[in-house]
This record gives C-alpha cells, sequence and structure tokens, in this order.
C-alpha cells in the first residue's frame, strides 16, 4: 500500500483494512450527470442569499458617523481624523484596500470574461492548445512583486512611527516633552495613572483616575499600557490604532489630538462578561484647562453636613474604602511595584484562590474568621465629578445614576466585580447593597462633592 501518505503505525486513528483509502484510480468515477442541482437542492443558493443579507445588515452598522468608526473620514481627504497617528494609519488602510480593489477587479474581471467569451459551446473542435508566455509571466510576476515590497516596506516605515521615540522627537522639537500616562486594564474598567502630569514642571503630582483620561491639545501622548488580570485591548479609533494590553508586560504606543473635544475608546479583546461595556473616553482640553484639572486634584474639598454623613458611610457601613480611593492618588511604588492598588491586587489574588477551595473550608474559615478580606482594585472617584458617565462609559452621571449604581450595580452594568465581590450586596437576596435610602443619599452627596474644583460649578 504504498500510495498511503502517512506511514500506517503512525497512523493517529488506526484504520481497519476495510477502511483503508484506496488508490485513486480504484474509486468509481460517477458520470457528470445532468441533473446536479437536483442532486445538492436550492440549498447552497439560499445559504449564499442569507449570508448576502446577513452582510448587507452588517454593512448597515457602519455608519461613518458613529462615536467610534474608522471610517468617519472620506479616503482621500482624511476629513475627520483626530491626528498624526490616526491619519497615517488610515492613508496606509485605505492605499492598501484600494489597491487590492483595483486588483481584484482586474483579475476577477480578466477571468470572468475569459470563461464567458470562451466558454465551451457544443460542436466546438478542441482549441489550438498553448503553453506559456513568457511577456505576460513576466508581467504578472513583476507587478505584483513591486506592489507587493512597496506596500510591505511602506507598512514597516509607518510601524515606525508608531513608536514612542516619535511622539518624543516631535515634542522636543516643539520644546517640550510627550505626556506619559499608564493606563491598566482592569475586568472591566480602565485605570489612568499620570506620574508626571506636567513634565517640565517642579511642583509635579500624581494623579489618578479611571475611564475618563484628560489630555491637553496638540501634545504628544505616550501611553503605557498594562493588565493587572487578562488580555483587553486599548483603542481610541479616531486618535489611534488599537494595542493590546498584556498581563507582565508594558505595551507601548501615542497619540496626538489635534482638536480639543471628546474621543471616545473601547477594549478591543473579548475580556470577559463585561468586555463589550468596557468603554472609555479621551477629554483633549486647552492646556490651560488641564493645568487646572492637575492642579486641583485631590485638593481638599468643603463637605455639606450631608456629604460628611456620607464620608461615614463611605468608610463606615457601606465598605467603599476597602476598594476604593476618593480624595487621593492611588500609590504604588514604581521600584517595589507596591501601593494600595497593588496591594488590593494581590488581595484580589488570595480571595479568587480561596473561592477555589471546597466548600466546607470555605464554610470553615468563615466560622473562624479565616477568610481573606475582600478589597479589590477599583476605579478611583476623587475626580468623580469631572467624569460625564459612570460604569465605564455606561451611563450619563447624575445623581440618579449614581444612586442606582451604588444601589443596584447590576442593574446598569451585568456582571461587574463591585456588586460580585462587595460585602454589601451578599447579604440581601435580591443583591442590591444593604443599605438605607437615606445612606444611599448621603453617599451620592458626598461623592457628587468630591472633585476638583474646576468640574464642580
Ligand atoms: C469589592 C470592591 C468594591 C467595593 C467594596 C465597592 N466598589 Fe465601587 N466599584 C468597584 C469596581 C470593581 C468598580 C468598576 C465596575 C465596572 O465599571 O466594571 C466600581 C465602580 C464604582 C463606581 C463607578 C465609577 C466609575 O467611574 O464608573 C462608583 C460610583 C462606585 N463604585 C461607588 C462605590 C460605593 C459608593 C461603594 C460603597 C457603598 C463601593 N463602590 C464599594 C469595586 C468596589
Ligand atoms: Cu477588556
Amino acid at each position: 500500500m504504498g500510495q498511503l501518505p502517512f506511514a500506517e503505525e503512525d497512523s493517529p486513528n488506526e484504520r481497519s483494512a476495510e477502511s483503508r483509502p484506496r488508490a485513486v484510480s480504484d474509486i468509481p468515477v460517477s458520470p457528470v450527470s445532468g441533473n446536479s442541482s437536483r442532486r445538492f437542492g436550492r440549498r447552497p443558493l439560499i445559504t449564499l442569499a442569507l449570508l448576502g443579507g446577513v452582510l448587507m445588515l452588517a454593512a448597515l452598522g457602519c455608519d461613518a458617523d458613529a462615536h467610534q468608526s474608522i471610517l468617519s473620514s472620506t479616503p482621500w481627504t482624511l476629513d475627520g481624523v483626530g491626528g498624526p497617528v490616526a491619519r497615517e494609519q488610515l492613508l496606509l488602510f485605505n492605499v492598501l484596500l484600494w489597491t487590492m480593489v483595483v486588483v481584484f477587479v482586474l483579475v476577477e474581471g480578466a477571468l470572468l470574461y475569459a470563461a464567458i467569451r470562451f466558454r465551451r459551446r457544443p460542436g466546438d473542435p478542441l482549441p489550438p492548445q498553448t503553453h506559456g508566455h513568457t511577456p505576460l509571466e513576466i508581467a504578472w510576476t513583476i507587478v505584483p512583486t513591486i506592489l507587493i515590497l512597496g506596500l510591505g516596506v511602506w507598512s514597516v516605515i509607518v510601524l515606525f512611527k508608531l513608536e514612542p521615540g516619535e511622539a518624543i522627537a516631535l515634542a522636543r522639537a516643539e520644546g517640550k516633552e510627550p505626556i506619559r500616562v499608564e493606563a491598566v486594564g482592569h475586568q472591566w474598567w480602565w485605570e489612568f495613572r499620570y506620574e508626571d502630569p506636567l513634565p517640565g514642571d517642579e511642583a509635579t503630582k500624581l494623579v489618578t483616575t479611571a475611564n475618563e483620561m484628560r489630555v491637553p491639545v496638540n501634545t504628544p501622548i505616550i501611553m503605557e499600557l498594562k493588565s493587572d488580570d487578562v488580555i483587553h485591548s486599548f483603542w481610541i479609533p479616531k486618535l489611534a490604532g488599537k494595542q493590546d494590553v498584556v498581563p507582565t508586560k508594558t505595551n507601548s504606543m501615542w497619540f496626538l489630538a489635534e482638536e480639543t473635544g471628546m474621543y471616545y475608546g473601547q477594549c478591543a479583546e473579548f475580556c470577559g462578561t463585561a468586555h463589550a461595556q468596557m468603554k472609555f473616553r479621551v477629554h483633549v482640553m486647552e492646556d490651560a484647562e488641564y493645568k487646572a484639572w492637575v492642579a486641583s486634584f485631590a485638593e481638599p474639598v468643603q463637605l455639606s453636613a450631608e456629604a460628611a454623613r456620607g464620608q461615614l458611610v463611605f468608610l463606615g457601613d457601606g465598605q467603599c474604602v476597602t476598594c476604593h480611593t476618593v480624595g487621593a492618588s492611588d500609590v504604588v511604588d514604581p521600584e517595589t511595584g507596591e501601593g494600595v492598588q497593588h496591594a488590593r491586587m494581590q488581595t484580589y489574588i488570595e480571595y479568587t484562590q480561596w473561592l477555589a477551595k471546597r466548600a466546607d473550608e470555605r464554610l470553615q474559615d468563615v466560622r473562624t474568621g479565616n477568610e481573606p478580606p475582600t478589597a479589590f482594585a477599583a476605579p478611583n472617584l476623587t475626580d468623580l465629578s469631572c467624569r460625564v458617565t459612570l460604569g465605564a462609559g455606561l451611563v450619563d452621571r447624575n445623581r440618579e445614576t449614581l444612586r442606582q449604581w451604588v444601589r443596584d450595580p447590576d442593574s446598569i452594568k451585568p456582571g461587574n466585580r463591585m456588586s460580585e465581590l462587595a460585602a454589601i450586596y451578599q447579604t440581601r437576596l435580591d443583591h442590591r447593597a444593604d443599605l438605607t435610602e437615606a445612606q444611599l443619599g448621603d453617599l451620592v452627596e458626598y461623592l457628587t462633592a468630591q472633585g476638583p474644583a474646576v468640574c464642580l460649578q
């Protein structure tokens, strides 16, 4: 049986002698029958039509005016693109796309033309047989080679321009420094850390916020991307293409926004239940506005009587402080990697390990008070009053949504880690917060009162 393509003893599925494939010549060739359409039925046609319909429906989703559309510009003008990185990427995308469209149309067109124009008709004699055509063969070797080499080299050049070095050079050419922002992906929200929010300024401070980052206009921003749990992907379509956010690794990218305004971003790598609800925003501000935000970040605020009661709930009954920081930045020592958020993440790992224990062992731990603390990394709420949304871009932030979020986070964001893990949601059967309406009201006052003075008006 020399025709078997694999050695019989290596064969992973031991075939019996009967089921062994026979030599090709042994297989009876069925005569070409004229009733092939009856044999296959209409199914392929219907499948094709359905597929076409689905594709057309999907195409309806490609709204060029949508917040996160990469098609927000016409291919020739590149209008509506937020900055140089996105422009570079969109140009490359468009040239690649249209080159391929032209090649596709030419090749398929020639194929269809030849198949139809020179098809065999009944009674036709055998046409003259030709072998090879040197000029044609040279042409269809050289043209694709030039195309592929050209587009390939250009792609690599663009890749180099996306390196942070380009941002540093660009900033220095204007006598400034780029701003470095660390983005940490969490299931399912984004943490933004500015170790040096005003480079070159002596009075520097650490700023940490979540889900909405603020940057000055016309300044190169270098993003350092990290993850605390699984792989995410950082994507602000109108400012820069996506970059993976991988645990234990720091990836980087940069962007520059040429106009003030709000830009939408999204996690672009499936990362669990609420992946689609892991959005973020980039607020591009005038220089002075940005400076005012940094200057007033975590400055002490005057609390009303209600808000002061809310603070007590935050620190006491609500246990919010085990996960959230208010009125300060979440400090992490870059040398040791330790600090409050890091410690919270360690606790989280211990807690998930504890959850993996046998149920009776856990019960024993609870009875003897040996269960691990439930403190986890959570959005910094210091500048909550600057944010326009809650729950990583899910609902507008106002008193009502804030109250709803604290009372029942699942009603806004199913699967969120806050209601899954915070102790106050584990005691009631309906899984809502174990707080009175008065406590909720005070909490809302307290959280609304937080924030840099620039946002409080
Ligand atoms: C077990 C840790 C934990 C506790 C305790 C906790 N939270 Fe949260 N909280 C989170 C996490 C995680 C998120 C992010 C959820 C998401 O968007 O997926 C969050 C989100 C929020 C947000 C929305 C922030 C934003 O920018 O979108 C608010 C407001 C909030 N929590 C308030 C509170 C209050 C008030 C309490 C106390 C009653 C509390 N949290 C207790 C973990 C916690
Ligand atoms: Cu994600």
